[in-house]
């Protein structure tokens, strides 16, 4: 099984943090496809993931999966312990709820505002915009705002324990900062549950 993946982007760390927390980083092969040589953009990389995305996992049988959280799910799978998607219907569910809000009002928004205003982002996102810039900005300061509220009485965001939601939500506050927003800084309980995320170790190489 091979994971193509590239370093420093978010999309593929959260599964590699991933393979990291459930201690099985070892038994996948690494890949490494380089975004910003337009690696993904290649004809054979197309025939793994049609849409030019990174991460795609490619089974021993040739099957190609992309989407992170599809390929999380089938990593869960193969590697049961230690549990991070949820052991029964209702904690299943409420982790689940909590990755898609993170996704697509946190990470997708600010993914939104990092790639119409970034200069380093002009060659991928074309046309960048300005006002898509500031409206996706707007939109992931507020979900932060609210993740920290959230986290004002829970330990963990979802089913009170550690889940595959706190990786998406820790390596998208990581990943803020290719725009010098760090909001694990400006939102003290945002920042006392990125600090304990960073103490489990799940993101050190
Ligand atoms: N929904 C996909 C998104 C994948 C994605 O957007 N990956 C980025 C890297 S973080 C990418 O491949 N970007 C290349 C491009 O936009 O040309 C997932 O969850 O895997």
């Amino acid at each position: 099984m091979k994971l193509y993946q590239s370093p420093m982007a978010p999309n593929p760390d959260r599964v590699v943090f991933f393979l990291r927390a459930k201690g099985k980083l070892d038994a996948v092969e690494m890949e490494e496809v380089s975004i910003m040589k337009g690696e993904h953009k290649l004809d054979a990389y197309r025939q793994l993931s049609p849409y030019s995305q990174v991460p795609v996992l490619v089974l021993d049988d040739g099957t190609a999966i992309t989407e992170s959280r599809a390929i999380c799910t089938y990593l869960e799978g193969i590697f049961p312990e230690p549990n991070l998607m949820g052991s029964d219907p209702k904690e299943k569910a409420l982790i689940e709820m909590w990755d898609r809000r993170i996704e697509l009002m946190f990470f997708i928004q600010f993914a939104g505002w990092f790639r119409n205003a970034h200069p380093a982002m002009a060659p991928l996102e074309v046309p960048q915009s300005p006002e898509a810039a500031a409206k996706s900005e707007k939109a992931a300061r507020s979900m932060a705002k609210r993740l920290d509220a959230h986290l004002s009485t829970h330990e963990f965001v979802a089913a009170d324990r550690f889940s595959i939601a706190d990786i998406t939500l820790y390596v998208g506050c990581g990943f803020c900062r290719v725009m010098k927003w760090e909001p694990q800084k400006e939102h003290a309980h945002l920042g006392r549950w990125y600090d304990a995320m960073t103490a489990r170790g799940f993101a050190k190489a």
